[in-house]
């Protein structure tokens, strides 16, 4: 018998609506309304804020380690709002507008790095699983949720965000492949910044595109550029619109870059040149969509330091609220795992808390 060739899935697209030099293609354009495009801005700006917040705090040792989302705004936040309430939103690491936007008090990303477990605990009714780092681990748990919302009847979907390091885990692989042989109503957004700390994206894959990967497992990916706020929302509204009509799952790659520290724990001058950085600098999300809700006369200057204003007293009250909160105990990071400490941590805790007493820190 001849070879014969096998008919796949001829393309995967690349979609972006308003270019690094800010010019919108008007024909794909969403048009959001002015009260819309200021929120989306606003949610940017307190993801920004927030996250040069966290560095300072972190350097100054009132929270612990932090892993900052500088040049990603646009990619989570802009996809965050396309989801209705009775939807699900499954996060990793990198997404405080996403938090915001659902509800969880601001100072939710403080507790989370500060080592309190409420920074975990999601507002009442919130469809929301908390920050995971365990990288790719989120995925399956985005899976399993689409896939009983499927059997349950419930018409809703499931975004899921993951890095493009986290798409060379198994976890990732497996989620997809029940997503796709099951028609899941699950949307994998990978935000692909180009680095897993040191690693950069083309030692992570040999597949000219993180979205084609979606094609194996027979459903559509799509390309965006994840700093194009609009590209984001389109490709966004479309997967999710699909999966609410049982038109299956959907990979969408965030073409972006992580500007900042992969962590407050990593030094990236030690893998990264600054020309890299200052190129992906004047790529930069926020700028790009203020410039064009200037032109098009959603925001002008008196506004621009309004929202300002009004997002710098947000973070500041934020702050403060995390602090007053009552003092840590270290002794704490015991109490949650099990009901019984097994013998070699109940060890550990003892010499922990003589450790505490010697060093005159208060513990339980
Ligand atoms: C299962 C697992 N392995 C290793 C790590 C350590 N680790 C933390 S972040 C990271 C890189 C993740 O890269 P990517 O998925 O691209 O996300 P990014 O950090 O760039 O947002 C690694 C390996 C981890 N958190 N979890």
């Amino acid at each position: 018998m001849p070879r014969t060739p096998i008919k796949v899935k001829p393309k995967v697209e690349y979609l972006s609506i308003l270019d690094g030099s800010g010019k919108v293609d008007e024909t794909l354009d969403p048009k959001l309304d002015s009260d819309r495009s200021i929120y989306l801005y606003r949610l940017m700006l307190i993801a920004r804020r927030l996250d040069e917040r966290c560095i300072n705090m972190q350097r100054q040792g009132r929270i612990g380690t932090y892993g900052p989302c500088r040049g990603q705004e646009a990619t989570h936040c802009a996809s965050c709002i396309c989801m209705e309430k009775e939807d699900w939103i499954v996060h990793a690491f990198r997404e405080p507008g996403s938090f915001y936007h659902r509800g969880w008090p601001l100072e939710t990303v403080l507790l989370f790095w500060g080592g309190y477990e409420e920074g975990c605990c999601p507002p009442e009714g919130a469809r929301d699983l908390p920050i995971a780092v365990p990288i790719a681990t989120q995925c399956p748990h985005a899976m399993g949720i689409a896939w009983a919302m499927k059997l349950r009847g419930d018409k809703h979907a499931v975004l899921c965000y993951c890095g493009e390091g986290g798409t060379s885990e198994g976890d990732f692989h497996e989620a997809m492949n029940f997503a796709g042989v099951y028609n899941l109503p699950v949307v994998f957004l990978i935000q692909n910044n180009q680095w897993a700390i040191s690693i950069p994206r083309d030692k992570q894959t040999a597949s000219e595109t993180i979205a084609q990967k979606a094609l194996a497992y027979g459903f559509d990916g799509i390309q965006v550029d994840g700093n194009d706020p609009l590209a984001v929302y389109v490709a966004t509204k479309e997967a999710i619109e699909n999966a609410k009509k049982d038109g299956g799952p959907t990979l969408i790659e965030a073409v972006t870059y992580r500007l900042s520290v992969h962590t407050t724990a990593d030094d990236p001058t030690k893998y990264r040149s600054d020309d890299e950085v200052k190129k992906w600098e004047k790529l930069d999300p926020i700028p790009r969509f203020q410039k064009y809700l200037v032109e098009r006369k959603i925001l002008n200057p008196k506004l621009i330091e309004e929202i300002e204003a009004d997002v710098q007293a947000k973070v500041a009250e934020a702050v403060d609220r995390y602090e007053s909160k009552r003092e840590v105990d270290p002794l704490e990071c015991f109490d949650y795992m099990y009901a019984n400490l097994p013998p070699e941590l109940q060890k550990q805790r003892e010499e922990f808390a003589a450790c505490l007493q010697r060093e005159g820190v208060k513990g339980h």
